[in-house]
């Protein structure tokens, strides 16, 4: 018998064979890593792997950074634009012209019947920098609608709202550095691991090197809950009543930063006096955490020298969302924790360029965080594109949770959507397909064609994917970073910046207005615009004239505000340090958050809370990661985490399907015990078409229009198994 090792044969990883290795930058979510792709020497490409030399995620990167690469070619992709006949019946490949005439025309035959904001554009947070940018010009500057907005409304909404409140300009303040300083970090909805594993191994080599408390505000036990010191399982919600509580305690017990208070806030005693009102015993009863619990972490928080905050959709996705904000500001203010290594209040951003959506595509107001209600941003944005100030709005119009109701009151007649899938993305998605079937002309611009909500559209434009493209992005901590192009466009798809700047020539402000051929020539535009001071004299500090791709690419992206008069490749790292905002008293402000109930709630006949995000291997409506093998092996099925007792009560069996009921409608999903959700909890990705989305409510927040998708309540039912495949193929066959 032979044994041992001589006698096996040794594994052997066959060679890549790269020629080349092209930089760019990760086009899923906010981290922003820095990322490589291997060419051989027909160009073809055989990998990837993270830039070692990039500040960010230092050489590693997430299971769906490192198979990017795959989406080029996968299924679905759109090869040609495609047109729809009169009766629906045949949806055929066109020629561009001919897709991009009809579109022009529709558009200007809506305007010219029903007005101007008849024609809405709702579009992404997942585009180039350059392409949001050429985007609202040609929105607010040649198309002429009041409604365009983007998926950010979803998503980041709530955190540039709460921003704007506290600081007076959006902006996240800090840092994935603030770890190596902090001496405490709260993370109110947000599962790093899962959803940022880089942001998340960058805070876990800080813990590492040097323990520090991590508390995780979250009402399921998520992997950063599970290594959490301590994990606070809130009432869904409810977190601006635990903010509340923990100033209460802090205050009454001396514990706030009083320097800090005086010299760079205004609205103390206003927040002093309404949280009196919010005793740990009382408002114990509505967050669902204990006193004791309360008063502890309230302490660890202010006696930590600097302590930090971290927030995600827990937060942002609720009717509270902008409040909460605004409360977890008030909190590091009233602890000094702004601006300073390791305290601070970042927001952790979503998509890959949230952040250049906010800052560039003019949705909610101009370029460069100008706002439609200034006169002065008015003129000087009408002065560099050369039109009529009077041709834009004095106010911002509706956000895309907005736009779909009045597509029902046929205040809309046409939509273009652009990067996004609403059909799977949005609230109640019953009523949503009613509102797209309503519409007389709908334009669908996406990589793939057979994204759900192309369904309803009379054009499709096949555009381009990532580094097919060049622009730039900027992640959750003001990094501005470079995607290269690496490949050209997959068959007859286009990038959108040449789709944006095509349907512009067919205007007459698009004649007018000059349109940069390439993105570096938009880039140039965005940094002039990014120069100077705002009206009332605070620096701009969304500056980044000093970059240059060259730049970008050798410091591996750099973070805002990075001036003309900066010298070498380093931006900065935090705002308001020097504790001056940009308010017009450059103080920042204490609001006080009263609570109101307003949620769906369990109740007999609907006894479960819905919840729902998503999970570390696929992104969003799947419409990339559910075509990678190796992605979408890992859950390939719509499922639902549901606690054994809850399903034990029910005769529910673990991994049999089950019917959830809302007010809504009704969906089908398979379920997964486990102890990660209390008994009255369900949770559900919400990576799936016609899963939970047919179920959610999605109430508003009344500052930023976003609308509470982890808050509402359902029945479960156990279901036929036969039936339940019939239910799903039928629904997801189309
Ligand atoms: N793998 C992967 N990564 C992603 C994405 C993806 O689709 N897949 N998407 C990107 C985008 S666009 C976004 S916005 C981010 C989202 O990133 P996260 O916000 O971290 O992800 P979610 O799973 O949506 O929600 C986080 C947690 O909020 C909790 N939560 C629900 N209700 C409440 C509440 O009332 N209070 C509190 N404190 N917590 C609550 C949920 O239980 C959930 O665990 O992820 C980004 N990264
Ligand atoms: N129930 C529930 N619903 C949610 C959430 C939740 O937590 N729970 N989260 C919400 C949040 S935070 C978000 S951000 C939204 C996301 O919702 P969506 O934006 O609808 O989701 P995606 O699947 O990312 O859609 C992006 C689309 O753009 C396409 N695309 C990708 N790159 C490009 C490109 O370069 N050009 C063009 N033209 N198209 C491109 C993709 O193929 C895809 O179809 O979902 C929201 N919906
Ligand atoms: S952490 Fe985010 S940016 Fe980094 S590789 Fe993963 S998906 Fe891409
Ligand atoms: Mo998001």
């Amino acid at each position: 018998m032979l044994f041992g090792r001589k006698n096996r044969k040794p594994i052997v990883i066959p060679s890549k064979r790269v020629a080349e290795w092209k930089y760019t930058t990760c086009n899923y979510c906010s981290t922003g890593c820095s990322i490589e792709i291997g060419l051989d020497e027909q160009k073809k490409i055989v990998t990837t792997r993270g830039h070692a030399g990039a500040d960010v995620n230092r050489g590693k990167l997430c299971i769906k950074g490192i198979l990017e690469h795959e989406l080029f070619e996968s299924p679905g992709r759109g090869t040609e634009p495609l047109i729809r006949d009169k009766h629906f019946e045949s949806f055929e490949p066109t020629s561009w012209d001919h897709a991009l005439d009809t579109t022009a025309n529709k558009i200007k035959e809506i305007q010219a019947k029903y007005g101007r904001d008849a024609f809405a554009i709702v579009s992404s947070g997942q585009l180039l920098t350059e392409e949001f940018y050429t985007l609202g010009k040609l929105a607010r500057g040649v198309i002429g609608t009041n409604n365009y907005d983007g998926n950010t409304t979803l998503c980041m909404a709530s955190a540039v709202s709460g921003y704007k409140r506290s600081f007076g300009a959006d902006g996240p303040p800090g840092c994935y550095d603030d770890f190596e300083h902090t001496h405490c970090l709260m993370a109110f909805g947000s599962n790093l691991p899962e959803q940022h594993p880089i942001i998340y191994w960058r805070l876990k080599e800080a813990l590492e090197k040097r323990h520090f408390p991590l508390i995780v505000v979250d009402p399921r036990v998520t992997m950063l809950a599970q290594f959490a010191d301590i994990h606070l399982p809130i009432t869904p919600g409810t977190d601006c009543v635990l903010i509340n509580a923990m100033l209460h305690v802090i205050i009454k017990e001396g514990l706030q930063d009083r320097a800090y208070i005086e010299a760079h806030t205004q609205g103390f005693d206003d927040v002093a006096s309404l949280v009196r009102d919010y005793s740990p015993e009382t408002a114990q009863h509505i967050c669902g955490i204990d006193e004791d619990t309360i008063r502890n972490v309230a302490r660890i928080y202010a006696k930590a020298p600097a302590a930090m905050s971290i927030w995600t959709m827990g937060i942002n996705q609720s009717t509270h969302g902008s409040d909460g904000v605004a409360n977890i500001n008030n909190l590091n203010m009233i602890t000094g924790n702004i601006g300073k290594p390791g305290g601070s209040s970042l927001s952790i951003t979503g998509q890959c360029n949230a952040m250049g959506t906010r800052e560039w595509s003019s949705c909610s107001g101009l370029p460069g965080y100008r706002y439609l209600e200034n006169e002065e941003d008015r003129n000087e944005i009408a002065d560099f594109w050369g039109i009529d100030p009077e041709f834009f709005p004095k106010k911002r119009g509706l956000a895309e949770t907005d736009i779909f109701p009045a597509i029902e009151t046929g205040e809309i007649k046409g939509l273009w959507i652009v990067a996004t899938n609403p059909m799977t993305s949005m609230p109640n998605t019953a009523r949503i397909r009613k509102a797209l079937e309503k519409l007389d002309f709908l334009v669908i611009q996406d990589v793939y064609e057979d994204v759900e909500t192309n369904q309803y559209s009379h054009v499709y434009f096949p555009a381009s994917v990532w580094a097919e493209k060049e622009g730039t992005h900027t992640n959750t901590e003001r990094r501005v970073n470079l995607i290269s192009n690496v490949l050209p466009p997959y068959k007859n798809s286009k990038p959108d910046f040449w789709i944006f700047n095509q349907l512009a020539k067919r205007f007459d402000n698009g004649q007018m207005i000059h349109f940069p051929e390439t993105s570096e020539g938009a880039f140039e535009e965005m940094k002039y615009l990014s120069k100077g001071q705002l009206s009332h004299g605070a620096p701009r500090n969304l500056d980044i004239s000093g970059m240059s791709y060259d730049k970008l690419k050798a410091a591996k992206g750099i973070q805002w505000p990075f001036r003309e008069s900066d010298e070498g490749l380093k931006g900065s790292p935090r705002l308001y340090s020097d504790g001056v905002f940009p308010t017009q008293s450059a103080k920042a402000n204490l609001i006080p958050i009263y609570f109101y109930n307003n949620n769906e709630q369990p109740c007999d006949e609907y006894p479960f809370w819905l919840n729902s995000g998503r999970v570390v291997e696929h992104f969003h409506t799947r419409t990339r990661t559910g075509k990678i093998g190796n992605c979408n092996k890992f859950s390939p099925t719509a499922y639902m985490e549901m606690n054994p007792d809850a399903a034990k009560a029910l005769g529910v069996k673990h991994q049999s399907y089950v019917r959830l009921t809302s007010r809504r409608g009704d969906a089908v999903v398979m379920v997964q015990l486990t102890q990660r959700v209390p008994r009255n909890m369900v949770f559900i990705p919400f990576h799936y078409h016609d899963c939970v989305n047919r179920l959610t409510l999605g109430l508003l927040d009344p500052y930023s229009r976003q609308p509470a998708f982890k808050q509402c309540s359902t029945r479960i039912e156990a279901i036929d198994q036969v039936e339940a495949a019939r239910i799903n193929a039928e629904r997801r066959a189309f």
